[in-house]
């Protein structure tokens, strides 16, 4: 797996988006022989249940299938601690165009880091079994001393309203929230007036094969269950900075970040 992904450059535009919408898709970054050989080693990985895994069992969604032993109770979420499953994958979220365009988000002179822990993964989300991932933040997940993360996610297939693409709410990154507005399980709370009128302004993204989706980790977003026939399968890979570290103890804190490579855009990656 040794494609180059395609080069970007950030334009005005594309930053001023990231900015003010705190999300940014970029298309084709990466190409369909790069999509297909990821895809297929991941089915690979899937296939034979090669640890660590998130079940859909695990979390208890909508949909999720009920019971450690019963029907769908071996439906894969997530492939747990992508860039540790092979070099390729590790240079892809440390050295690649993909970075360079988080350290250009990030825009600090600080140094960018990914995450080994959680949202490091490969994401599937199978037809039979996959369940909707009511609206949230990912700070929902992410314990650390700021909410400023960034993730990459990385469709290696179209990923739609048909499949569980995932849906955001524009801006929302921007905005703050009392308490009130989410659940125990730090849900945004549908039954409040004043919730539904902010999700009125939902956006379906629509991904095609090769598109990265780069999303704050205040950005509100939401997926449904994947309606269609086949896996949707997605890489996802998220940073912070060197000066805003995970809480100690905390499952954020689990595996150490690593240090990403400051390509210059200009310069071709491996
Ligand atoms: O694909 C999904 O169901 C949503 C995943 C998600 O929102 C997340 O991992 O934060």
């Amino acid at each position: 797996m040794d494609i180059a992904a395609k080069m970007e450059t950030l334009s005005r535009e594309d930053l001023l988006h990231f900015r003010q919408m705190g999300y940014l898709v970029l298309p084709r970054m990466l190409d369909n022989i790069r999509c297909d050989e990821l895809l297929s080693f991941s089915r690979q990985q899937l296939e034979a249940l090669t640890p660590p895994l998130e079940y859909e069992v695990d979390v208890r969604y909508p949909g999720s299938p009920i019971g450690q032993s019963g029907e769908g109770s071996k439906t894969v979420r997530r492939l747990l601690e992508a860039a540790s499953r092979d070099p390729s994958l590790k240079n892809l979220g440390l050295d690649s165009p993909i970075s360079a365009v988080i350290i250009e988000l990030f825009g600090s002179e600080d140094e960018t880091l990914m995450s080994q822990c959680h949202h490091n993964c490969i994401m599937t989300k199978d037809p039979g079994f996959s369940s909707d991932t009511l609206w949230h933040q990912d700070n929902r997940y992410w314990s650390f001393e700021e909410e400023n993360l960034i993730s990459a996610w990385i469709a290696l297939g179209p990923e739609n309203s048909g499949n569980g693409g995932l849906k955001v709410i524009p801006g929302s990154h921007g905005l703050d929230f009392e308490s009130e507005c989410f659940d125990k399980d730090l849900f945004f709370r549908t039954d409040l007036i004043k919730n539904k009128t902010l999700l009125k302004n939902c956006k379906q993204v629509e991904l095609g094969k090769g598109d990265v989706l780069f999303f704050h980790s205040r950005l509100l977003h939401a997926a449904d269950r994947n309606r269609s026939d086949e896996t949707k399968v997605s890489l996802v890979f998220t940073y912070h900075l060197e000066n805003n570290l995970p809480i100690k103890g905390s499952r954020s804190d689990g595996l150490p970040s690593l240090r990403v490579g400051a390509i210059p855009l200009a310069i071709n990656a491996k």
